[in-house]
């Protein structure tokens, strides 16, 4: 299995290669993404240090004056699927003048992908490459900090679901169906015109509706869209009333491996974390557990408004393992969710959603499907608490998976079917690392 499946990893990056970086799929997103690209380098440390460094670099083609990485970076020259428009990033003034970008960011992976291909590329280059990459890494975390944990609570606050990744879980949908909607789409509600929105959707002419967002869901996104650019994306003009604003488990949990990386970086550099910077770095680890809830054994996103835990699980629940700030009882309680019998541990673990939740469906995106990049991020943090055997299953487990049902986007915890687009590059990124990471 092992040779081929990395050739054929390796093929989808090939294929999926635009200049200086990868589109996760070349027919259904065609742009940047910002976690996507890190994942991507992140694979291709294993099998080519020097592109891993050019994938991470373009993701500086569209870093805002104020150090936000966006979200995307759209590809000239790429039929616009809509967004673009939403967006117009070109009349922001910090906004970059040479790539046109969103507005908001992604989970903050560039540290941690940085240090990777740190790692993998020969001593007479990391020295440039870090020192290129240090200062803007460090704007970027400065900026998280200041404008989205402005009270300095210790969580970055989320201002859209697109910013966390996994977009379309439950909390996230429940959220955003709580924002008062505008009118024209009361009534479109109620007059059942929704169903239109189908009409329109490019998403769904590749992949089947039932995989993807629902219509109303997309529909509400692209509502809160228009409401944060009004507000200029900005977390203090936002009302909380009128707004989703979520203080996410996986952004947060993601923060402190990347806050760690930067870290690490420093040091390779021979340079500190300013002190300021690096109080910050340990309030989102004490922060962090606060998401913690002792009925249920389990961490949640909390509302940023009102500090109420959202309490619906996902898989998130296992991302404070990476972070590393779980106490030992708090990592046993995860540890038991991992392992048969457990809605969490079906057949083709880990599901986005448990299998036994109200929410749970088979095969719409990140309801219940199983991820490749949240696998992979769940083994890192296995690792890291010690727990090498449910690691070393879980990887196997993930390799089979690709191995028979492709290099999809996502797939059926419980048959193992692919959904989504084929030729998914963070699945094939993170293949790779798999299949080189048996030792570690
Ligand atoms: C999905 O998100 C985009 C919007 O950003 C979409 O639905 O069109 C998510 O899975 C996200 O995590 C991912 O980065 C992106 C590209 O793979 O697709």
């Amino acid at each position: 299995m092992t040779s081929d499946l990395a050739r054929r990893a390796q093929e989808v990056l090939d294929n999926n290669r635009r200049e200086s970086w990868t589109c996760p799929s070349s027919q259904f997103y065609p742009h940047q993404w910002l976690w996507d690209s890190c994942f991507v380098a992140i694979g291709l440390a294993r099998t080519d240090p020097q592109r891993a460094a050019g994938e991470v670099r373009a993701l500086f083609r569209g870093q805002w004056e104020t150090g936000m990485l966006p979200h995307m970076i759209f590809a000239e020259g790429v039929r616009d699927f809509g967004t673009k428009r939403i967006w117009q990033s070109r009349k922001r003034a910090a906004a970059p003048r040479n790539v046109e970008t969103s507005c908001i960011t992604q989970p903050p992976l560039a540290a941690v992908a940085t240090l990777y291909v740190a790692r993998a590329l020969p001593g007479p280059e990391r020295g440039p490459f870090l020192a290129e990459l240090f200062p803007k890494l460090v704007d970027y975390h400065r900026w998280l900090y200041r404008e989205r944990d402005p009270r300095e609570r210790g969580l970055v606050t989320l201002i859209h679901p697109w910013e966390c990744g996994l977009d379309t879980t439950p909390p996230w949908m429940r959220e955003l169906r709580r924002m008062p909607a505008p009118w024209w789409m009361r009534l479109a509600l109620r007059l059942g015109l929704v169903r239109l929105v189908q009409f329109f959707r490019t998403d769904t002419k590749y992949v089947p509706a039932a995989e993807r967002a629902s219509a109303v869901d997309g529909l509400r996104m692209l509502v809160l869209i228009r409401r944060a650019r009004r507000h200029g994306f900005d977390l203090e003009r936002m009302a909380p009333e009128r707004s989703v604003l979520v203080e996410d488990l996986a952004f947060n949990s993601l923060l402190v491996v990347a806050n760690r990386s930067l870290t690490e970086l420093a040091r390779e550099l021979g340079r500190e974390i300013e002190p300021e910077l690096d109080r910050r770095f340990r309030s989102t680890e004490a922060a962090l557990e606060e998401l913690w809830d002792e009925p249920t054994g389990q961490y949640y996103s909390r509302n940023a408004g009102t500090g109420e835990l959202l309490d619906i699980p996902t898989v998130a629940t296992f991302l404070p393992l990476w972070a590393g700030t779980a106490s030992p009882p708090r990592v046993t309680r995860l540890l038991g969710l991992l392992q048969e019998p457990s809605s969490f541990w079906p057949r083709f673990p880990v599901p986005s959603v448990p299998t036994d939740a109200r929410q749970f469906d088979d095969d719409r995106y990140w309801k219940g499907p199983t991820w490749v990049n949240m696998n992979w991020a769940i083994i890192e943090g296995l690792r890291r608490s010690g727990a090498t055997d449910v690691a070393a299953e879980l990887r196997a487990r993930t390799l089979d998976l690709v191995d028979t049902a492709g290099l999809a986007e996502y797939f059926s915890a419980l048959d193992g079917r692919g959904f989504g687009a084929h030729d998914f590059s963070w699945t094939a990124a993170l293949t790779l690392d798999l299949l080189e990471s048996a030792a570690r």
